[in-house]
């Protein structure tokens, strides 16, 4: 799909730097959506203004991206990604999955400041991010997750 090789084109900035952008992504989920932070057992107390400088926080937030990439690369046959990824969000951690609109709100916004991300690569991201999230609800719903 062309949408895959739109974000693509943007992706460039995003992988050269995963801590830091990572790291973006989840502190500013975070202030915009607190209750976000309350599924995040390890994250449990840390402040706002220690978020930046987090190891964790930016570890975390460069396994996101690297998922996302992956997903990205595979341009809609995704299905071997998403399967694994459905099961643990559901059935480990508890992800309802309106918090992943929340966070594409946040990459659209994150990569428009630090990867140029042009007002086509943001309507090709919301749309990866559409197909994305439909694929995980597909696999909460055969889990029975009501997320
Ligand atoms: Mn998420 C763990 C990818 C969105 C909450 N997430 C992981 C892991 C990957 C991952 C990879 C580590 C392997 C695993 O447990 O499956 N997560 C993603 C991607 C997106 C994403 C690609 C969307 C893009 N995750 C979210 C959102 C939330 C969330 C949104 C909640 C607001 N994720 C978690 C939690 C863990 C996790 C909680 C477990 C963290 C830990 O304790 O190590």
């Amino acid at each position: 799909m062309a949408d895959f090789d739109a974000v693509l084109k943007f992706w460039g900035p995003v992988e050269a730097d995963y801590d830091n952008i990572g790291n973006m992504v989840l502190t500013r989920l975070f202030a915009e959506h607190p209750d976000t932070q309350k599924l995040f057992p390890k994250f449990a107390g840390i402040g706002q203004g220690d978020m930046a400088g987090n190891a964790a926080i930016s570890a975390h937030g460069a396994t996101v991206l690297k998922k996302l990439g992956e997903v990205l690369k595979a341009k809609g046959n995704h299905a071997s990604i998403v399967k694994p990824l459905a099961n643990s969000h559901a059935t480990k951690h508890k992800i309802a999955i309106n918090n992943f609109k929340l966070i594409t709100e946040i990459i659209v916004k994150v990569m428009q400041e630090k990867a140029g991300l042009d007002a086509a690569g943001q309507t090709a991201l919301r749309n990866v991010m559409g197909v994305f999230i439909a694929d995980m609800d597909a696999n909460y719903k055969e889990l029975g997750f009501s997320g």
